[in-house]
């Protein structure tokens, strides 16, 4: 129907829809995408996918006049959890462009700098762990990134303390989280799935009842104090006091929950799978951690003792670069969903789209498109976003925050809490990679790396 775009081969009734490997569809799609092409689409039952890749295209369906992102499938299931909050929001939504306003003063550089001491608070806490280990304690580095960057939101966003260093395993609100969000990516509308799912889906109830209780809860326990709100640096504070300045309005408690969700989701999954990649990444690389060694010793200093200012951090450039390079061979959010605003053609006018179609920017393969990275896009360089390389390279080549105003809110915050763990891991350890680790990657509402343990030991050449 969407000839000449090509397609896989097809069942009856269910068209691709059982063909796609329900455990790592993202996985999938991007091997089609190399069989395929830049562009594919398939039929689930009844309702087209058109899974995009190529540089070319992804470029022209950048441009937000034509396109605007769409909340379908499995994102729009996340509305249980994130609701109106800023990522599961259509842009049409009133609560979109008021919170979008508002949340841009506490996502910004100058609030980044009132965050960092807690930034620095809780990767702390992480090296702190990691020296008490023996020399033959292993570390999960997934589950040690996900306690360091859901502690970091917890802390910057809300003043509330996860205390994840000090439990074996996670705060109940993730236990809650990650099984909403399981239940929410194994729904796929099958016929009788409702049926085979139902205790799951009592279960979600519950769950998203106990999330929403405990951040309700924390929400009223700061409209006691008002005075608490006013010295408050945090991200509640400014949604509590912000007011949009297009419309005069605030924000509603209810709202204010759900991007309170929407930043657990959002804030803690992705940033710790940016971490893992990284550290995987260094373990393969010896040269390129070497440079990085060297860069943590110049920006820092040896004292370990001395807490790294927001400046340093700021100064980690070559940390930063293969920081950018993990994101692009390993992008923590593989994919992201737009449509056409009105009828399109696309490609020079070859491929006609409709309305309203379900558009996939599958992020995995545009990140190794041959066109823009050359002959080897697989292979691991930071040196792809050196100065002069990120001049050379076309715009919308590399895209793992999304796209235009609906990209990521967070990626400031990201990028500064990351190049600050990084920083003071580097400065600290000798990283042992004592299982040669091979990357497997799992897939859930993002991309990890599964079974992924190192050791580590003080770095010697610093005694
Ligand atoms: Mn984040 C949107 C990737 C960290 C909060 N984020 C997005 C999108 C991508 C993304 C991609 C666009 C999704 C879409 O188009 O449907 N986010 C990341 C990555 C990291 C990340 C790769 C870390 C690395 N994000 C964070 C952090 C927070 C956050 C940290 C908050 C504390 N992200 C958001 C919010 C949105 C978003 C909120 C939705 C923004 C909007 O649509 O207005």
């Amino acid at each position: 129907r969407l000839d000449p775009i090509p397609q896989p081969p097809t069942k009856p009734v269910v068209g691709n829809m059982l063909s796609l490997d329900s455990a790592a569809p993202v996985q999938h799609l991007t091997r089609l995408a190399k069989d395929l092409g830049p562009v594919f689409w398939l039929d689930m039952m009844g309702s087209p996918i058109v899974v995009v890749s190529g540089h070319d295209l992804v470029d022209e369906l950048s441009d937000e006049k034509r396109f605007d992102k769409t909340v379908r499938g499995a994102l729009r299931r996340v509305r249980a959890v994130g609701g109106d909050g800023l990522f599961t929001a259509d842009t049409r939504e009133p609560n979109w462009s008021k919170a979008h306003n508002i949340l841009l003063q506490p996502f910004g550089n100058r609030a980044m700098q009132s965050y960092h001491p807690s930034m620095v608070d809780i990767a702390e806490q992480l090296v702190k762990k990691w020296e008490r280990l023996n020399a033959d304690d292993e570390i999960d580095v997934v589950h040690d990134m996900t306690a360091l960057t859901l502690d970091t939101i917890g802390l910057c966003g809300f003043d509330y303390r996860f205390n994840s260093f000090y439990r074996r395993d996670y705060h109940p609100f993730v236990e809650s989280l990650v099984r909403s969000l399981e239940t929410i990516m194994m729904t796929r509308g099958l016929p009788f799935e409702q049926l085979w799912m139902q205790k799951r889906r009592k279960t979600l109830g519950e769950d998203v009842d106990f999330m929403n209780r405990m951040v309700d809860e924390i929400i009223a326990e700061r409209r006691k104090s008002a005075e608490a709100v006013d010295d408050k640096k945090d991200m509640l504070a400014a949604m509590m006091t912000g007011v949009d300045r297009s419309t005069g309005e605030q924000l509603d408690d209810v709202n204010i929950r759900y991007q309170i969700n929407t930043f657990l989701i959002a804030g803690h999954e992705t940033t710790s799978g940016l971490l893992s990649y990284t550290l995987y990444a260094l373990l393969k690389h010896p040269d390129i951690l070497k440079k990085a060694y060297d860069e943590v010793d110049r920006v820092f200093g040896p004292d370990v003792d001395a807490r790294p200012t927001y400046q340093q951090v700021t100064q980690l450039s070559y940390v930063t670069q293969i920081l950018k390079e993990a994101l692009r061979l390993w992008p923590p959010a593989p994919a992201y969903g737009i449509s056409p605003l009105k009828d399109e053609a696309i490609g020079g006018g070859k491929y006609k789209l409709r309305k309203g179609t379900f558009i996939t920017i599958l992020v995995t393969a545009l990140h190794r498109d041959p066109s823009v990275w050359g002959p080897n896009p697989d292979a691991f360089d930071p040196e792809n976003f050196s100065r002069e390389a990120e001049a050379r390279r076309p715009v919308n080549a590399w895209k793992p925050f999304g796209n235009g105003q609906r990209a990521c809110i967070g990626r400031g915050f990201a990028m500064h809490e990351a190049a600050l763990a990084l920083g003071m891991i580097l400065q600290r350890f000798r990283l042992i990679d004592h299982q040669r680790y091979q990357m497997h990657l799992k897939e859930t509402l993002t991309m990890k790396p599964e079974g992924f343990k190192i050791r580590v030991r003080p770095r010697a050449d610093r005694e």
